[in-house]
């Protein structure tokens, strides 16, 4: 037992790469926050199969958001890194939580209308729909009082909540209730080409996306290709000027700088010269991730014993808390032979 503060997070192994919007808005802020706190970060596997996938791919992808999380600075024996479905109390509490959801409150979700509409309504399905019911299962199985996450789960937090309360007033204290630990500033990166839009793993065209494990000269190429704008002046003015501001953003958190020194750094020197530094700025920080992922996915074995262990540590804690739910709904005890 530790008196540390729970946290809980997690990401969808649904791409090969990690793309720049998950490193901002959530690895780097979980790799902060998992020293003071008993952190558990999740490769919710579960969730990516809410759209189609490929199988093969989906087991590839899985050890490599896992290698992409060590790399980028979880360390997975101070925090408990694992993948969900090798925790099978995340299904079976998901299943008492969508039994007390309002079919209402779930048809809200703005991610699952924006997911149906890009996917298409033939495609849609009702895992895809009850995906943020089981995302309230992950958080609310490990006691989490803090969730961090982008500015597009703050929803998905509201609802954790929301459920956690009527369980605990209709069944009787159960659950913690969570918190959304959101980071403003770097709360949403937009897509390179489209500066308007969040940057995502499932956007429709890849020019915009900045790929952790893309090659430095890929990754260069795309940021000297942002849109920017006609004005010419390197100023932080995001509804004027959201291509800038974007770039801005990105640059000083990768940096470590205030926006403000950086745009004394660039006054007078146009969106060329910002680009490149830019462009340095993350090769430089995604070239030694890259490298040390290279070398964990050499050795699969020793990343799957890893995943099993913390699998055993996140198991140990869920299966109390769902034995508790499961008791304060009336299900009856299977009897011990
Ligand atoms: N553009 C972004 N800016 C800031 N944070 C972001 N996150 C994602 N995109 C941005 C944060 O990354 C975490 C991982 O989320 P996920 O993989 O579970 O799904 P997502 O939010 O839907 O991310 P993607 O990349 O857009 O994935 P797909 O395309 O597969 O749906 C979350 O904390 C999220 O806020």
């Amino acid at each position: 037992m530790t008196d540390k503060t729970r946290l809980y997070s997690g990401m969808q192994p649904s791409a090969e790469s990690l793309q720049l919007g998950n490193y901002i808005g959530a690895l780097l802020n979980w790799k902060k926050l998992q020293e003071a706190n008993d952190a558990f970060f999740s490769i919710v596997d579960l969730h990516a199969i809410t759209v189609a996938q490929d199988p093969a791919l989906l087991r590839s992808n899985t050890r490599r958001t896992a290698a992409q999380y060590i790399a980028a600075g979880i360390d997975p024996s101070a925090s408990t890194l694992y993948v969900q479905s090798h925790v099978p109390a995340h299904a079976e509490l998901a299943w008492l939580l969508n039994t007390i959801t309002g079919f209402g409150e779930a048809s809200r979700m703005t991610q699952f209308k924006d997911k149906s509409l890009r996917h298409g309504s033939d495609s849609v399905t009702v895992g895809l729909f009850a995906y943020p019911v089981l995302m309230a299962a992950d958080i609310l199985l490990y006691d989490a009082k803090i969730v961090p996450v982008g500015e597009d789960q703050r929803q998905h937090v509201e609802l954790t909540r929301d459920l956690a309360a009527r369980f605990n007033s209709r069944f009787g204290e159960t659950f913690v209730i969570p918190e959304a630990d959101i980071v403003k500033e770097t709360a949403k990166i937009y897509d390179l080409q489209n500066p308007t839009s969040k940057m995502s793993k499932s956007a429709e065209s890849h020019a915009g996306v900045i790929w952790v494990l893309d090659e430095p000269s890929v990754t260069a190429k795309k940021i000297m290709r942002a849109v920017t704008d006609a004005d010419g002046g390197v100023v932080f003015d995001r509804e004027n000027k959201p291509g800038v501001a974007n770039l801005l953003t990105i640059y000083s958190v990768m940096a470590n700088r205030s926006i403000s020194s950086l745009e004394d750094e660039y006054a007078g020197r146009g969106y060329g010269d910002l680009k490149k530094g830019l462009a340095e700025v993350v090769t430089g920080t995604f070239g030694p991730i890259r490298e040390r992922v290279l070398e964990l996915l050499a050795d699969p074995a020793e990343l799957d014993r890893l995943l099993a262990q913390n699998a055993d540590r996140a198991a140990e804690v869920a299966n109390v808390t769902l034995a508790k739910a499961y008791d304060r709904v009336g299900l009856l005890p299977r009897p011990r032979r």
